[in-house]
């Protein structure tokens, strides 16, 4: 019981963090000792100290470690990164008993922390209820790929848009500073070119400030041929090209070209992977969607139902094109957003 309560103080330790761990979990620590809690710490920012070090440097006397006991959400880790490893540091400073809420599922740990730990002589118990504070860190390090949510509005007779070629608002602003959250939540958002030229969207976080902002990620035919006046190379965002053709333009610093004659949706995932992007959300348009889907590459959607009518059989509608799947989806969540609909369906496994 005690047990729990010394957790849940370290869960929201962690959440302390949001926003600023970047590919880094969520972690944070409580040192107790006689049911008293000594210190707090979390791991504040990526590239920084880990919440054990940060709890231990909370202590008012170092000495105070001895024979301690340690709640963290996440194992202890064992290597050599940005930082030494925070096992080793808890065993020299003597801590008695560590409590763990779960594994750490990066290869580089993965329960080396925990035989370091136990093989010092230290107790160790693990003891669950803190792998939802890292749900995508998580999922990638076992599906050895990314998160991977499908986002779109459309009207109550599925149209996504009302023109061909420009855009139309579709959903309110309640649903707009959602979608910002959900934004803030993905290290990476990717579209299309018909989307990119139609909708000439920003793609980026307007809501709060964001030290790791997620990556604004297009497929286009040719680089070079695009507009450099687009919004979306107005920001100081990270931006990926991924092209069919190869560019010889010279870009700003924020913006890389990656070609690939195919560039299929396996492609992408694959591409993401190498670069540890643990969650990426697919802004669309349709016929993005729709080859996600018929890849079998989707885990959630996020759907923004608009009370509106639009009409007109050849208006772009949702997954208009080319989606040759079907599978079970089970609906998370139904909320009103002042009028609109949103509906979170996770797929069902
Ligand atoms: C911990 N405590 O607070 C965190 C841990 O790049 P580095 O050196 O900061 O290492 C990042 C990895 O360390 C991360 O992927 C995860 O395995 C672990 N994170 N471990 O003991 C912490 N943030
Ligand atoms: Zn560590």
């Amino acid at each position: 019981m005690e047990d729990l309560q010394f957790l849940n103080l370290a869960i929201m330790e962690a959440q302390k963090a949001r926003d600023s761990t970047w590919t880094n979990p969520l972690v944070g620590a409580v040192i107790v000792k006689n049911h008293k809690v000594l210190a707090t710490g979390y791991h504040h920012k990526f590239g920084q100290v880990h919440a054990e070090i940060d709890a231990l440097n909370n202590l008012a006397d170092i000495h105070d470690a001895r024979n301690a006991t340690i709640y963290i959400t996440l194992e202890p880790c064992s290597h050599y990164g940005k930082t030494p490893p925070c096992a080793n540091r808890l065993i020299t400073v003597g801590i008695k008993r560590v409590v763990i809420g779960q594994k750490d599922p990066n290869p580089l740990v993965a329960g080396k922390g925990i035989t370091l730990l136990e093989n010092a002589g230290v107790s160790v118990d693990l003891i669950g209820h803190t792998e939802y504070l890292n749900m995508k860190y998580n999922f990638f390090f076992k599906n050895k790929r990314p998160f991977i949510t499908l986002k779109y509005a459309m009207t109550l007779d599925g149209k996504i848009n009302q023109y061909k070629s420009s855009r139309s608002i579709i959903s309110n602003y309640t649903s707009y500073l959602d979608t910002q959250n959900l934004r803030a939540d993905n290290q990476a958002i990717l579209i299309g070119e018909t989307t990119l030229i139609a909708d000439n969207p920003q793609l980026n976080v307007r809501t709060k400030t964001m030290e790791f902002p997620p990556i604004k990620i297009i497929l286009v035919n040719s680089a070079d041929s695009l507009d450099s006046s687009l919004n979306i190379f107005q920001g100081t965002e990270p931006v990926w090209i991924l092209s069919r053709r190869i560019s010889k333009k010279h870009w700003p610093k924020n913006i890389q070209v990656y070609s690939n004659s195919h560039w299929s949706v396996k492609d992408i995932i694959n591409f993401l992977n190498k670069k540890e992007i643990q969650s990426l959300l697919v802004e669309g348009g349709s016929s993005i969607h729709a080859k996600f889907v018929s890849a079998n590459l989707v885990d959630e959607l996020v759907i923004y139902i608009a009370p509106k009518i639009f009409g007109g059989s050849s208006l772009p509608a949702i997954y208009g094109v080319t989606n040759s799947n079907n599978f079970d989806m089970t609906i998370k969540d139904i909320s009103q957003l002042d009028g609109d609909i949103r509906i979170i369906a996770r797929r069902t496994n």
